[in-house]
């Protein structure tokens, strides 16, 4: 059996696209501990696929038990794919998550959803080629409610292709401190998953710090690292990770994204 899992924002058509997926083949329960709702089901297409709907996040910070939820399955059982669903018609704040579950090395299947709802809209085209390039990961266009470009979405699933892509990469002041961190905790976690423990650490990520029990000379280590990189930028570590990665966002957007109406807009 292997385990895919269904990571987007709220309202980005999750549950829409799951029913759609796994039909009536659904298991629905909780997660332990917490009222969040948990729900599992096989592709209707494959049984030996089962889909894990994960409760919608916007980060994988935890500062919500959907959060916390969220970025502890996919830590915990690194799933084998994660399929990112985002709203096609609210890309920037989407692709913020998109980072974040790069950031963990797991493949990756991006699936720009409402795409009915864009092509209404009239004001925006996604170069779906030039993303897919930019990011170096699969991505595909579907309206979930349609049910357009389902059939494109089940071959990338079942495509079993050991995937790997670049990570995303931030200020290379950034990038520094985080591979000075990496180097610190390199016999501690897998070599695939070091950025992402890195970066929680840079953050100051309390439930993950707490995890490595260091002790208080590498402690100290760290810290002086986190907070040389805040002396540099004037800012506090986990405020220096996200503006990174909105610029990182706004780079990509900027290459893969033509906005109509603010042509016009800077015409008239
Ligand atoms: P979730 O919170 O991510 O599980 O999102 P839902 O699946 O509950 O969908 C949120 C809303 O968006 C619902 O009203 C859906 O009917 C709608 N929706 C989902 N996918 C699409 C789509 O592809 N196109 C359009 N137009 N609406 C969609
Ligand atoms: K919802
Ligand atoms: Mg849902």
């Amino acid at each position: 059996m292997t385990t895919l899992a269904l990571v987007g924002n709220p309202n980005s058509g999750k549950t829409t696209l799951f029913n759609t997926l796994t039909g009536s083949n659904q298991r629905v329960g909780n997660w332990p501990g917490v009222t969040v709702e948990r729900k599992e089901g096989q592709l209707k297409q494959d049984h030996t696929i089962m889909i894990q709907d994960l409760p919608g996040s916007y980060s994988l910070s935890p500062y919500s038990s959907e959060e916390v939820v969220t970025r502890n399955f996919l830590i915990n059982n690194r799933p084998r794919k994660i399929l990112d669903v985002v709203d096609s018609t609210n890309l920037e704040r989407n692709l913020y998550l998109t980072l974040q579950i790069m950031e963990t090395g797991i493949p990756i299947v991006l699936i720009l959803n409402m795409m009915d709802l864009l092509a209404k809209q009239k004001n925006r085209t996604i170069n779906m080629k030039k993303l897919a390039y930019m990011l170096d990961v699969p991505v595909v266009g579907i309206s979930a409610l349609k049910h357009n470009n389902i059939d494109k979405l089940i071959d990338k699933i079942r495509d079993d292709d050991p995937q790997t892509y670049s990570m995303p990469s931030y200020d290379p002041r950034l990038e520094s401190a985080i591979e000075m961190i990496k180097a610190q905790i390199k016999d501690r976690v897998p070599e695939d998953q070091s950025r992402w423990f890195a970066i929680k650490l840079f953050e100051r990520d309390e439930e993950i710090t707490a995890q490595f029990e260091f002790d208080a000379h590498q402690a100290q280590e760290i810290e002086t690292i986190i907070h040389t990189a805040e002396g540099i930028f004037d800012d506090e570590s986990d405020s220096i990770v996200v503006n990174a990665r909105y610029d990182y966002i706004a780079r990509i957007v900027n290459m893969c994204v033509i906005d109509h109406g603010d042509f016009k807009m800077s015409v008239s």
